[in-house]
């Protein structure tokens, strides 16, 4: 595995724990995922009918804004691109934004990335982990079990929507929670897109942050 430092980041062998609000509580009747947006037809999925796709492994580089970088951590997933089965998508959807739980509401984070930079194994939809220090286990509550997002290493680690509720496609970019926020729609560690290139920079990082 290649080991770039981005610019102005810091390695850790953590596995650090950084969110807004409060941590959902799975429950799996409840559970749904679902695809939306610009599609003809609204998709909803079970949780068994989402742990029946098939399953990718990858090992992957995590870069935070906050400036802590973890290499090669493998994941145990869904890889993003399996959920085109269920949808149509004309040619002009060129972006998602990747939905999860903010405070009581299943929708109420997301982050927007480019659709054709997410057809890769390094594009996963993740329950399950490992690194040099652990076993495979569910990754825990905390970093967005059941089921979260972890975007390609050429991405912020914001892009990784915790407690994932679901997919929309769109023809136009618009932005996500942090997005919204003064940080990065691009969010390219290795050009240090930490911040929106317009407007005013964010007055602080994000709530919680938790060094475990
Ligand atoms: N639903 C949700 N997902 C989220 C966030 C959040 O606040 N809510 N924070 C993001 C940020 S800023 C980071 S750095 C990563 C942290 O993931 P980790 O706690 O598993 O390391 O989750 C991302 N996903
Ligand atoms: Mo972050």
């Amino acid at each position: 595995m290649s080991k770039v430092l981005p610019p102005g980041q810091i390695e850790t062998n953590k596995w650090p724990i950084l969110h807004e609000g409060d941590v959902y509580k799975f429950e799996e009747e409840a559970w749904t995922f679902k695809l939306f947006g610009d599609i003809k037809k609204e998709v909803t999925l079970s949780y068994e009918e989402v742990m029946n796709l098939p399953k990718t492994i990858s090992t992957v580089d995590m870069h935070c804004v906050t400036t802590w970088s973890k290499f090669d951590t493998t994941f145990e997933g869904i890889a993003f691109r399996e959920f085109l089965k269920f949808v149509e998508l004309s040619d002009d959807i060129k972006y998602v934004r990747i939905y999860g739980y903010l405070n009581g509401n299943r929708f109420g984070y997301s982050a927007n990335l480019p659709l054709k930079e997410l057809m890769g194994n390094d594009s996963l939809f993740v329950y399950r982990w490992k690194d040099s220090s652990h076993d495979w286990a569910n990754i825990r509550p905390k970093h967005g079990f059941p089921l979260r997002f972890i975007p390609p290493a050429s991405f912020y680690l914001w892009k990784g929507t915790k407690w994932a509720s679901g997919i929309e496609f769109m023809k136009e970019d618009h932005p996500g929670y942090w997005e919204e926020r003064g940080y990065s729609m691009t969010a390219n560690p290795f050009k240090e897109q930490r911040f929106a290139e317009n407007g005013s920079k964010p007055s602080g990082y994000f709530g919680m942050d938790e060094w475990k």
